[in-house]
């Protein structure tokens, strides 16, 4: 059995501690995908002292440099697709269609950080005074730690190490103990394409160890991270403290609005899409769907046939429509919510519990679930719950709907359905999340626009497109003046100096 190692300095290591950790295949336990080492502090510590003296030279090779290493590492990944997308259905459990997708977007964000070599725009702008002249530049930060959960293996790491190498940070990257594999391919695919040596380092290691050591490590100037808003709250108090940059992509409860004048057929495909794929596993899926009451028999009614029929199994097997959860904690996490939506009074219509029989009792599947009668103030339909599981909520008008949307804590994805242009318009005003969809799920964003949420889905950034380069960059502003005088901003006047 293979033992994947640690990447540090551009050498393959092992851990000092000489422990290590399996990784296991969700949908048939018994197939063990690799051993991984685990790392200590001890590690970490080597990890950040190579990126910190790699940060030197990286820092200065011009970005358009830089941005064609991006570019053979996006053609590299390009060629190894279906390979890094059937090892990723394996250790994360997704479909085919969807891993493919996942290393897809990973490709898309590194070909447009090879193109952002050429831009990494800032502005210019008169000075108050003659002869003087202002301009912005953008600056890396420094080594940040980039930290990842195991939904999307892929393209998370993706749409954080792409930027920040570009804009010439060096990097620390733990990725999730759940799918590390893909993060090996990831880091073998950087070294190939010719990041030099301390550019990018991999620590395999869990997050109380490995992440905590890099979360209070004085060298470690910005954090990026992606998980659960209870991880990133904590991060961010401690990043506080320490004083460094932070970006956080944090939880989600989304929801699809389904109004009465909508295409029922086309929301139900939404629908369906929006809270199984991944097993309903994104923190942009659709956990809430609020449907209009003229509607809501008829639409609900679709959406269990839909949702009863759905193939549940091997993600490699390419008929499969949803694999299983990650892991036992999840798959009992999952539970545990379904328990607490009977206990609240809610009805559970559909599935509720782990599928059994045959293939199913080596993996952690789960049947799609649907609850109703569901008051939205009820924990499952507050709460992330991060599986199968969608809340139906009738409301009497769009008004309702919307303010139902808003109702929680979160703020990431929303959808809306609807052939009226009026409603479109005041859902996109009124609602308060970081994405808004007419006429398409809640989950499908594309890694060139700007992607994060409000409230306590975040921090305020958006990772993709330009607005990422925000998180990576810090703005250096510089004012020139060869005109031989001290020229006193907001004392002198232009007319004395002129
Ligand atoms: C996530 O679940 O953290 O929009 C990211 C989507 C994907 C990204 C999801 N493109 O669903």
């Amino acid at each position: 059995m293979k033992e994947y190692l640690n990447y540090i300095d551009g050498k393959w290591v092992p851990s000092k501690s000489g422990r290590t950790f399996e990784n296991r295949n969700p949908a048939n336990w018994d197939e063990i995908i690799g051993i991984f080492t685990k790392s200590t502090k001890e590690d970490v510590e080597e990890a950040v002292q190579s990126a910190k003296k790699a940060y030197k030279m990286w820092s200065k090779v011009p970005a358009p440099k830089r941005g064609e290493i991006m570019r053979r590492a996006a053609e590299i990944l390009l060629e190894r697709k279906e390979e890094v997308a059937t090892l990723l259905a394996k250790e994360n459990g997704k479909i085919m269609k969807e891993a493919r997708g996942d290393v897809q977007e990973g490709i898309d964000t590194a070909f447009y950080a090879f193109g952002e070599g050429r831009r990494l725009f800032s502005f210019n702008t008169p000075s108050e005074l003659p002869d003087k002249f202002a301009l912005t530049f953008r600056m890396p930060v420094g080594v940040f730690a980039v930290i990842t959960p195991w939904n999307f293996p892929i393209a998370l790491p993706a749409w954080k190490i792409f930027p920040a190498l570009l804009a010439g940070n060096t990097v620390v990257f733990k990725p999730p103990s759940d799918a590390p594999g893909c993060a090996y391919e990831l880091v073998k695919i950087l070294e190939e394409a010719g990041v030099p040596p301390g550019v990018i380092n991999l620590v395999f290691g869990g997050g109380g160890e490995v992440g905590e050591a890099l979360l209070t490590h004085s060298d470690i100037r910005g954090v990026a991270f992606t998980g659960s808003s209870e991880v990133g709250s904590r991060i961010a108090e401690v990043a506080g403290k320490h004083l460094k940059k932070i970006s956080l992509e944090l939880g989600g409860k989304n929801a699809q609005i389904v109004m009465d004048d909508a295409n029922l057929e086309l929301a139900l495909e939404g629908a369906i899409w929006g809270a199984y794929a991944t097993a309903g596993q994104r923190c942009t899926a659709t956990s809430r769907i609020i449907v209009h009451e003229k509607v809501f028999d008829k639409f609900l009614e679709m959406f269990v046939e839909r949702a009863k029929a759905l193939k549940v199994g091997n993600p490699l097997d390419e008929t499969t429509e949803m694999g299983p959860v990650i892991n036992e904690a999840q798959r009992n996490k999952i539970h545990e919510y379904v328990e607490i939506g009977k206990k609240e009074g809610a009805k559970l219509i559909l599935g509720g519990e782990p599928l059994k029989g045959g293939e199913y009792d080596k993996g952690w599947f789960y049947k799609p679930t649907v609850f109703i009668d569901v008051d939205p103030n009820m924990r499952i339909a507050q709460e992330e719950i991060f599986g199968p599981v969608v809340a139906f909520i009738k409301v009497k008008n769009l008004d309702e709907a919307i303010d139902v949307l808003n109702g929680t804590m979160y703020g990431l994805s929303s959808s809306i359905y609807t052939q009226d242009v009026n409603n479109a318009m005041r859902a996109i005003q009124r609602i308060e999340a970081g994405i808004t969809y007419i006429n398409g799920p809640t989950i499908g964003a594309e890694c060139h626009l700007p992607f994060g949420g409000v409230k306590h889905t975040g921090n305020g950034h958006r990772e993709g497109g330009w607005t990422v380069y925000e998180i990576f960059t810090e703005m250096k502003t510089v004012y020139i003046d060869f005109s031989g005088k001290l020229q006193k901003a907001q004392i002198d006047t232009w007319e004395e100096q002129g």
